[in-house]
């Protein structure tokens, strides 16, 4: 970073101390990860300097020819990634991709039915501060107060009642697999679009370890820098009979250029997640979520649903005297970086809330397994028992700088 040293100080060490703090903790927040020196050369290539608005072979710019190769490479590795018809590599973000998805098939007033955000959705899937919330008439399913499962009962009787044009499925704090057969079931019975947001589980069905949307769903949209381990963007795959109106809804109607950079980042990351590497890195990020949902469950914390099948599980901390920013920050200050989350039948606003995401992709690739799982719940339980014990988060504090010491980042 010679360059940026000499041009801007300021932002040189910004960047340098980013660097460490992501190094020099334990980092959790179930949808960060890390990407391959490999995705971060590509994402700071000259790339960066190029328009290329249209598609591959149908640019409104000259001098492409670079720019398709590495958009239709993007393309094609993702089409055989996840056995998709088509797929749209220029989203800039999973919103930016949900948003294309909606509008390919729903205008402002039409009815679309997702997953309550306090339950573990998201803000794109109908959550009023945001534009699906604003734009289209919600109505929401969640999980079962007893079990924090989805309830299809539920699901059922909301579709049925609303007969939504659209039913978005996926979640951003659902510890449990998602049965994307049985909502696309759901889907076809009132003759409604079903879209799955798989932006948590890319990954984990390109690894083979969560079963795949596909064919189950008119629309498949993600992000690429989650569980996937890309660069920070977006995707969106489809039947072939949606194609053209996908690729329409995401450049002109919603982007203009694409970000060529992010694209070629995007190519490089999908085909590391075709390689034997990939899938077993996606196995070891589902066995260490397991092994550290077990251990905080054998140390008495509660867990909605009582643990996980994939890379994420939510405290409920409901039974204790703390809060979810509380925990976040005594966590943070022991070296362990995780989020605040609502918990299902949340009573506390966003920012403070009554639980915590935790999840284990960044650091499974950092090498860590099973035995730093157990050792890092211990840690994260003794400090939820304790959260204003100084003397012990300063001791975890100097034990989690000692495992990052251990794990260096690509090694
Ligand atoms: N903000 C992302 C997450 O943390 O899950 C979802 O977009």
């Amino acid at each position: 970073m010679e360059h940026l040293k000499q041009a801007d100080a300021v932002v040189h060490q910004a960047v340098l101390d980013e660097e460490s703090r992501q190094l020099g903790q334990l980092e959790m927040i179930a949808s960060e990860n890390f990407a391959s020196p490999a995705v971060r050369e590509a994402m700071g290539t000259v790339f960066t300097h190029k328009y290329a608005e249209g598609l591959p072979g149908r640019r409104y710019y000259g001098g492409c020819e670079f720019a398709d190769r590495v958009e239709d490479l993007a393309r094609s590795r993702a089409v055989e990634l996840f056995g998709a018809d088509h797929a749209n590599v220029q989203p800039h973000s999973g919103a930016q991709a949900n948003m294309a998805a909606y509008f390919a098939f729903l205008q402002p007033g039409d009815g679309i039915v997702g997953m309550n955000l306090s339950h573990g959705g998201h803000l794109t899937h109908g959550s009023p501060v945001n534009f699906s919330g604003r734009l289209f008439r919600v109505a929401a399913y969640g999980v079962r107060e007893s079990d924090g499962r989805i309830d299809f009962d539920m699901v059922r009787e909301t579709v049925r009642r609303e007969r939504p044009k659209l039913i978005v499925t996926g979640a951003s704090a659902y510890p449990r697999a998602l049965d994307f057969r049985t909502f696309g079931e759901i889907a076809a019975e009132v003759g409604a679009v079903h879209v799955v947001d798989l932006a948590h589980l890319a990954g984990l069905v390109a690894a083979g370890c969560h079963p795949s949307p596909v064919e189950h769903a008119d629309v498949v949209t993600t992000t690429t820098h989650k569980t996937l381990r890309g660069p920070r963007g977006g995707l969106v795959m489809c039947r072939e009979a949606h194609a053209r109106i996908i690729d329409k809804m995401v450049f002109p109607f919603i982007q203009g250029g694409p970000l060529m950079h992010v694209i070629a980042a995007k190519a490089v990351a999908l085909g590391e997640a075709l390689s034997p590497a990939f899938r077993e890195y996606g196995g070891n990020v589902v066995r260490n979520a397991r092994v550290l949902a077990r251990t905080l469950v054998e140390r008495g914390v509660r867990l909605v649903s009582g643990g996980t099948d994939t890379h994420l599980m939510l405290v409920d901390l409901r039974d204790r005297d703390l809060t979810g920013k509380d925990a976040e920050r005594a966590l943070e200050r022991g070296g362990i970086t995780v989020n605040k989350n609502t918990v299902p039948g949340e009573t506390r606003s966003p920012f403070v809330t009554s639980g915590l995401r935790i999840g284990t992709p960044a650091l499974t690739t950092r090498g860590m397994g099973p035995d730093e799982m157990t050792r890092i719940g211990g840690w994260i339980a003794d400090i939820l028992d304790r959260p204003r014990d100084d003397t012990l988060i300063t001791r975890t504090r100097a034990r989690t700088t000692e495992l990052c010491a251990a794990f260096p980042l690509f090694r």
